[in-house]
């Protein structure tokens, strides 16, 4: 149990508190779209200090430690794990569905030898935790679409996909056989105000509010009745620090758990928008995504979740696209 001191920037005098902490975290893949949120809800939890945020170009506007860390460089990782007395590492340096797919032996590459990195540190006992997300990318064309069980057909199609599914064998193989903590989560499509997504199919439902405010018009790059699961970033940020908060003996899945989320298609997004802004338009012009899209399930299941650390979904899709709208404009 470790105390650490918090500096209140607004209170001319310091406090105490006792966290939970046995070290201080790290974050891989900071900049990008779940990083930026995560590492701010971390220090918003722990202190500013006590959460170093971590990417391969140079963060800017932090409010914390930050370093510059390639997720590929062991040594680096090694490196920093010692000097900051790291016990926690959230990794989540990845390349997504679409831009994988347009680069298939550099995802590859860093989607997994940086997995191994982290997964090693675990193994030999330098780090006591390890977050590491799954997707929805894991399942397949002849996975079953609708209400996709916990444990199904899983036969990716996209190399993110195949990376994914590989990445959680590896974190079940690990854990049974090394008795390394890591726990994940496969994330549907996250939808947010404050940060962008970068290169996945599931885009298209965060730019669709962005260019709603700013053109009144969006070409989307899926068909209009194309189905996906989705969740709201607050939601996604809460699970992702739910299930590392569970008591360990509770976390009985230990490749990657279900996240439903919310399900809609493009059309049913824009219909919402519309009751906001009336005069937005939405026209429809399917890319390589499109068959991406298709691949993926159009619901999921996640009894386990709920049964296992208590999750619970919060934001339903008119909350969610109130929220965003809200915050944006
Ligand atoms: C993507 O679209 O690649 C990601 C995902 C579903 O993992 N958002």
């Amino acid at each position: 149990m470790t105390f650490i001191i918090l500096k209140l920037t607004s209170f001319p005098f310091f406090i105490t508190f006792e966290s939970k902490l046995n070290g201080m975290i790290l974050v891989i893949g900071s900049g990008g779209q779940v990083g930026q949120e995560l590492v701010s809800k971390l220090r918003q939890k722990h202190g500013n200090d006590a959460v170093i945020s971590s990417d391969i170009s140079p963060l800017k506007d932090e409010d914390g430690p930050s370093i510059q860390l390639d997720a590929l460089d062991k040594a680096a990782i090694e490196d920093s794990i010692s000097r900051y007395k790291i016990k926690t590492v959230y990794h989540l340096a990845a390349l997504l569905s679409a831009n994988a797919e347009k680069q298939i032996h550099f995802a590859w590459k860093l989607n997994m030898e940086s997995l191994f990195n982290v997964l090693e540190l675990g193994k030999e006992g330098r780090i006591d935790q390890i977050f590491w997300p799954s997707s929805i990318a894991v399942f397949g064309p002849t996975t079953p679409k609708t209400n996709t069980p916990q444990d199904t057909v899983t036969d990716p199609t996209t190399v993110y996909g195949i990376s994914k599914l590989a990445g959680e064998r590896w974190c079940e193989y690990y854990a049974n056989n090394f008795n390394v903590d890591v726990r994940s989560i496969r994330y549907p499509g996250l939808i947010g105000y404050k940060s962008m997504p970068g290169g996945g199919t599931t885009d298209y439902a965060v730019d669709i509010f962005h260019k709603a405010l700013s053109d009144g018009k969006y070409i989307c790059f899926l068909k209009a009745d194309t189905k996906l699961p989705m969740m709201y970033m607050e939601d996604a940020i809460r699970a992702t620090i739910e299930i590392m908060e569970a008591p360990k003996d509770s976390i009985r899945i230990r490749s990657s758990y279900n996240l439903a989320g919310i399900s809609f298609s493009p059309e049913e997004i824009a219909t919402i928008i519309q009751r906001q802004l009336p005069q937005f338009e939405i026209e429809y012009a399917p890319d390589f995504r499109q068959k991406i899209a298709e691949s993926w399930p159009q619901s999921i299941n996640d009894n386990a979740a709920q049964k296992d650390w208590n999750w619970q979904l919060e934001y339903n899709l008119d909350k969610m696209c109130k929220d965003m709208l809200w915050h944006l404009k």
